[in-house]
């Protein structure tokens, strides 16, 4: 039995007992007292045992008035005007020699209310008696008759005026209860019925639910809570992110190998075999397979002339590129690999038809070597968005950075020169963070080389203008998460996936 629902058992069997051998519960205050149960059990189960007919119960409202400390003092020593005029003497005394008796507070309370009372004069160096004698200290015996009262003030014949004035002065406060008087009910029983709480087949086919008594149903109770699955709030701000590539006519790139081969996700791109990116202290090489199985060898070709002696008025890097490297496999390190195999199979396409432009985005995971801290794990979802058409600018880069960025609720970007090997040129981006109140970097973008696009075979007016972004970034900063460990890894506690809110991108942010 929950320990309320034993307490309030105890506190039923306490009133039922006392009903038993007793006419009535005059004061349940005083009762519970007097069996030493806390009063808010006593009252819940008057309550509960009066619903079911065992106790008729009047609920009374019990004004007592109390004397507050400075009360209880006036009350023992008398009020502090009769002790200031009992402090002179009939000659009168000096203002200085008569403060010299009393505290600086008590002083001035003792000589407004002297004064009011026309009990003293205050001359300008002397203190006088206006009267000999002040027969009764009021505040005194009204203190005195309040405090050793017997029954309520409204039979102690006091008057408003003096409730009021001692009220004013704070010598006495109001305490207001609320008890009940209890008496037996129609179906009042030393002993309440066990109280079922279902109603089982058996007691329907004995018929002995008739003599039962039920738990009155606790429609304020919440229900069980339900277990049931719950998405991560990675994949909350991933759907959300994904609406808005969609509502922005984007179609997605299927993104489903985390392995992929140097080529497509380096040399495709454009991306020399001497750069540091390409090592395996920043990149995951795989052992098993080592290499991939197949490249288009026409495309191979161009790729590798490209680096070597270059093309399309490209110098290229004028180095010996090497099919070996070209062929490792590795976890790729940005879902840019992706969009390289996705514009090089529309070039193709162009090939057979005439070329039509193209909106693509992917959000999946990329791996890289990295050291790890608290906010960066081997691993984190890209997000990348590109637009391949005839004539594009820079211009229009951006125009699609604000639009894209103001769904997420970052306002009034601001651009960096920057360089990758595959965009120039190429711009950090940066958002203002209304909750931070400043600015934060919030993506990178570019205009896809030449060397890049050319040699796959898309039309010599075609450029790519492309961005890129973490899924966690956003994340954290939508869910107040601080440390990636937090969101993603073994250490994650499972109830933050349970009862995280809903994904509030968009909004002025917080
Ligand atoms: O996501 C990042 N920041 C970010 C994004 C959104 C956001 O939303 C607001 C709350 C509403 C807040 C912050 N960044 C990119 C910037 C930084 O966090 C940075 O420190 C970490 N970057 C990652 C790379 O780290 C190794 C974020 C990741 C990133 C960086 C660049 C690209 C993709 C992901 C790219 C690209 C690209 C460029 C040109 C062409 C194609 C792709």
């Amino acid at each position: 039995m929950a320990d309320s629902d034993h307490k309030r058992a105890t506190a039923e069997d306490a009133v039922l007992r006392y009903l038993e051998n007793h006419h009535e519960i005059t004061d349940s205050l005083l009762f519970a007292a007097e069996v030493k149960l806390n009063p808010d059990d006593i009252a819940n189960a008057i309550k509960s045992l009066h619903g079911h007919g065992y106790v008729d119960k009047q609920e009374i409202t019990k004004e007592t008035w109390l004397l507050t400390e400075e009360g209880k003092t006036y009350a023992v020593r008398g009020s502090p005007e009769m002790q200031l005029f009992l402090s002179i003497p009939p000659e009168g005394i000096t203002i200085d020699e008569l403060q010299k008796k009393f505290d600086e507070s008590s002083f001035k309370i003792a000589r407004a209310q002297a004064a009011k009372n026309k009990w003293v004069d205050f001359g300008k160096q002397l203190v006088t008696r206006r009267i000999q004698h002040v027969d009764n200290d009021k505040v005194q015996t009204l203190l005195l008759r309040i405090q050793d009262r017997k029954e309520n003030v409204s039979t102690l014949d006091i008057s408003q005026e003096d409730i009021k004035s001692l009220t004013k002065r704070k010598l006495i406060s109001l305490q207001v209860k609320k008890l009940f008087s209890v008496r037996r009910g129609p179906n009042y029983a030393p002993e309440r019925k066990k109280v079922a709480t279902d109603l089982t087949r058996d007691m329907l086919q004995s018929s002995d639910w008739k003599n039962m008594e039920f738990k009155e149903f606790n429609l304020n109770a919440k229900g069980a809570p339900t277990e049931h699955g719950c998405l991560h709030p990675l994949l909350k701000v991933r759907k959300q992110l994904k609406d808005i590539f969609l509502q922005m006519g984007f179609a997605e790139m299927p993104t489903n190998n985390y392995v992929e081969s140097s080529f497509w996700n380096f040399d495709a791109l454009f991306q020399p075999q001497q750069h540091p990116a390409r090592d395996s202290h920043d990149t995951f090489f795989l052992k098993v397979p080592s290499t991939t199985k197949e490249l288009p060898e026409d495309y191979v070709e161009r790729v590798k002339r490209i680096h070597e002696s270059g093309g399309h008025q490209s110098r290229g890097y004028g180095y010996d590129w090497k099919r070996e490297e070209a062929d490792k496999s590795l976890l790729r390190t940005h879902t840019t690999a992706v969009s390289s195999r996705m514009l090089y199979s529309l070039a193709q396409d162009s090939a057979q038809k005439p070329f039509a432009p193209k909106k693509y985005f992917s959000i999946d995971r990329v791996f890289r070597n990295e050291a790890v801290d608290r906010t960066h794990l081997a691993e984190f979802h890209q997000i990348e968005g590109l637009i391949c058409d005839r004539g594009l600018t820079l211009g229009d880069l951006i125009g699609v950075l604000e639009d894209f960025f103001s769904r997420l609720g970052m306002s009034d970007l601001k651009f960096k020169p920057a360089y990758n090997p595959y965009t120039e040129p190429s711009m950090e981006i940066f958002g203002y963070h209304k909750g931070f109140g400043k600015y934060v970097e919030i993506g990178n973008s570019g205009m896809f080389r030449p060397e890049m696009l050319l040699p796959m075979g898309l039309p010599e007016d075609v450029s790519v203008i492309a961005w890129g972004l973490s899924l966690e970034r956003p994340t954290m900063i939508l869910y107040g998460i601080d440390n990636i460990r937090d969101l993603f890894g073994h250490k994650v506690d499972l109830g933050l996936m349970k009862k995280n809110p809903i994904c509030r991108i968009g909004l002025e942010s917080d």
